[in-house]
Parts: structure tokens; sequence; C-alpha cells
């Protein structure tokens, strides 16, 4: 069941033998195919994109787009669909600055909850203090997850607009987003999924999911940085208006007026991440090669036996022992998390530790700072180990005081 097989691609688990990297969920390690993809469009082209008029630049074009086709296979969407951004941050704010500020209204409401990423509420939180909108939250269980029935009993007839994560960074929880967005449909509320901890993990398929706006970041699931997607159904994408103006979006430029390019290039002004979009398309290959169904089995096995064990050593507390992802949220009693962080690191176990920029988890489990471990495919069992066996050596250390 392990895929330790693939921890060989890794350049930087090739060379830190020792190394316990625990930290996918803030960046992923990068395998050596989406590095050489990168450095194969530097070293053979290295040229722009889309308006070149020789041989260099139409291949070049040519990589870049069908880097688009193969991130759209990835999620079952059309090309047409997929809108390069710089990441999952630039894709929710995307959503915000332009569906948001156009089609939300005073009165308005919005709902979305405290497991939230800050790049997935604070947009909303903007668009409704100038829309005079109003922000709801879903009420979450005890144990801090969003169900179908909560979900359910915030609705109201003024609800727009759902802003809901799949997965929560810090407590490592699914949504039943498919459910909500079936409710939503029924209602003609537009669904926008922050897909940022999803996608990298697990399969998603946008029609079967029927989402109106999915986000998420190339370098969480493989590939490189600063590039990120925003998949939009192509009748919404239609009806948004740009936000950012100038290079490669212009159709008719005149003195009074302007005209722009379909979507999704109204969206990508200027000079694209070339080298990231063509490394983000050899992740997304490299991913299907593995299986994302093979992936999440494996988290999930790491996520429950590293929960389950760090839930056995005194003074622990474990704040989602039911996680089914490969998330594991934890604090000893009575030791900052940063200053446990260092013992980690000491022992070459990488975590993170603070409030994972979602302040309302944090606040939800009245903790001012958590500390994270998230695994990915290419972790193990020994891995787990190895952070167990630091937490009790932070405790020993901590103890003498
Ligand atoms: N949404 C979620 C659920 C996230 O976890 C993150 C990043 C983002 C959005 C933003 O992604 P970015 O690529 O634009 O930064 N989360 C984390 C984290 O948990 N630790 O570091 C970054």
């Amino acid at each position: 069941m392990s895929l330790s097989e693939y921890r060989k691609d890794f350049p930087v688990l090739n060379e830190q033998k020792d190394l316990h990297y625990l930290d996918t969920a803030a960046s992923s390690l990068k395998p050596k195919c989406v590095i050489d993809k990168v450095d194969y469009y530097y070293n053979h082209y290295g040229c722009n994109v889309h308006r070149g008029v020789y041989g260099l630049s139409y291949e070049a074009t040519d990589m870049y787009e069908s880097a688009r086709e193969t991130i759209a296979r990835f999620i079952n969407a059309d090309a047409s669909e997929i809108v390069y951004t710089r990441g999952a941050s630039a894709s929710l704010n995307l959503v915000a600055q332009s569906y948001g500020m156009t089609f939300i209204n005073e009165g308005d409401e919005i709902i979305t909850s405290e497991l939230e990423h800050h790049s997935n509420f604070m947009p909303w939180l903007n668009v409704a203090n100038v829309k005079k909108a109003t922000v709801k939250f879903v009420p979450l269980t005890k144990e801090g997850r969003i169900t179908v029935e909560n979900f359910k009993s915030v609705l109201t007839d003024k609800t727009k607009l759902v802003a809901l994560t799949y997965v929560s960074n810090v407590m490592g929880y699914i949504t039943p987003i498919k459910e909500i967005i079936k409710i939503c449909h029924e209602r003609g509320i537009i669904v926008s999924v922050d897909a940022a901890q999803a996608a990298p993990h697990m399969k998603i398929d946008v029609k079967e999911l029927d989402c109106d706006f999915l986000s998420f970041s190339g370098h969480k699931m493989c590939g490189p940085t600063g590039i990120g997607v925003l998949y939009g159904k192509k009748s919404l994408l239609d009806k948004m208006p740009p936000v950012e103006f100038g290079g490669d979006m212009a159709d008719t430029v005149l003195k009074d007026s302007m005209t722009f390019k379909e979507a999704p290039m109204k969206f990508e002004t200027g000079t694209p991440i070339i080298a990231g979009a063509i490394g983000l398309g050899e992740a997304c290959k490299y991913l299907d090669s593995i299986g994302l169904d093979k992936i999440s089995a494996w988290e999930s096995h790491l996520g429950h036996l590293a929960a389950t064990e760090l839930s056995k050593i005194n003074g622990v507390t474990v704040y989602n022992p039911s996680v089914e992802t490969g998330v594991v949220a934890f604090n000893i009693d009575g030791v900052h998390p940063h200053d446990a962080a260092s013992i980690y690191d000491e022992n070459h176990v990488c975590i993170r530790a603070g409030h994972h920029c979602a302040q309302l988890v944090t606040r939800f489990l009245n903790q001012i700072s958590t500390t994270r471990a998230s695994f990915y495919f290419y972790n193990t069992e020994e891995d787990v180990y190895a952070l167990v066996d630091a937490v009790k050596k932070a405790i020993d250390f901590f103890g003498q005081f």
C-alpha cells in the first residue's frame, strides 16, 4: 500500500535521507520530471507566448496551451474554463473581485465558514463591506466540521453565493461539497470551492461536482510556485468583467473604448507564467500516473496513524482525531507550538506551527496557535514515528522547566 517507491523522484528526499517532510499543506516537494520540464522550457525556448511570429514562439505557445488542456483533463474541465493565475489566493480573489463585485448587491448574503483559509474569507468580507452584503457562517459541529444540515440552517432566500473550502488546511476535514452544491443550485446560488488542499490529494471531477468555480495552486501538488488555476463554468466566466487590464487580454483598443479577448484570456493580463504553467501540466500528468485514489488512501492511512499515535501521548491534544485526510492538528499542552517546533527541527521533522492563515479556525479551537503535520504520498510510516519521537523529546525537554 505504501507509495514509497515514488520517493526517488524527489531530489530533496534523495539529498537529505533523514528528512521527515511533513509540511506539504504549505507546499509539496517537487519531483524531477517537473523540475526538468521547467528547465526544458528555459533551456530550449525562453521566449514569450501568443505574440512571437516565429517558430520558437509558436512551439512555446503550443507547450503552454497544451499544459492548459492537461490541467483541464485533470479535473474533467474544458481548456476554455481554465484561467491561469499565480495561485489559489489569486484565483479566489479573482472570483470575489470580478463575480462578487459585479453580481453581489446590497442585502445579499454570502455563506462561508470558520474553516476557511484567509484567502477564501477576506476577499468575501471585502465584497460584503463594499457592497453592503452580509457574510454568514455555517455553524461548525463540536469537532469542527461542516455538515449539510448545518449548512441548510444558514441558507435563506437572500443567499447569493457560497464560498467554502473542500478540505480544511488546519483540520483536514472534507466538506460534503457535492451535496451542498446540489442544494445551492436548486435555488440558483453560485458556489465557489477552495480546492487548494483537495486538488493535490483527491480526484476532482468538476462536471460531477457541478461547482461554479474551483481554485487551486500548483505548488501544493508537485508543480512550480507562482502558478495556480481558477476553473469557472464558461457561461459564468463569459459574463464576468476582467479586473486587470493591459497586454495580451485586449482585443481592440481605441482612445475612448476597449474590448477584450474571450475567457479565459481576458483574465490573463501581461506575459503569463509560462514555465509555471508548463510545469503544472507535467505535475498533473505525474499525479495521474500514480493515481489520485491511491494517493488519498495512503495519506488517509498516515493521517489516521499519526492522530492515533499522538493521541496516546500524555500531554498531547489532537484537535482532529477523526480526520480522514493526511492533516493532523495538535499541541503539546502548555508548550507554545513554535518552541516545540525547534525540537522537531533538530530531529529533522518539518512541520508548521502558527495560525496557518486561518485565524478563525484557531479561535474556534480556543488556541492562539496550533501545530500541523501534513502528509503526502511520499511520506512513510517511518515519518509518522519520527514525528511521535520528536514530540516525546519536546515533552521531555520542556518538562524540565
Ligand atoms: N486555501 C487553502 C485551503 C489553503 O490551504 C491555502 C494555502 C490557500 C488557499 C492559499 O494558497 P496559496 O498557494 O495562494 O498560498 N495554505 C497554506 C497553509 O496551510 N500553509 O501555508 C499555506
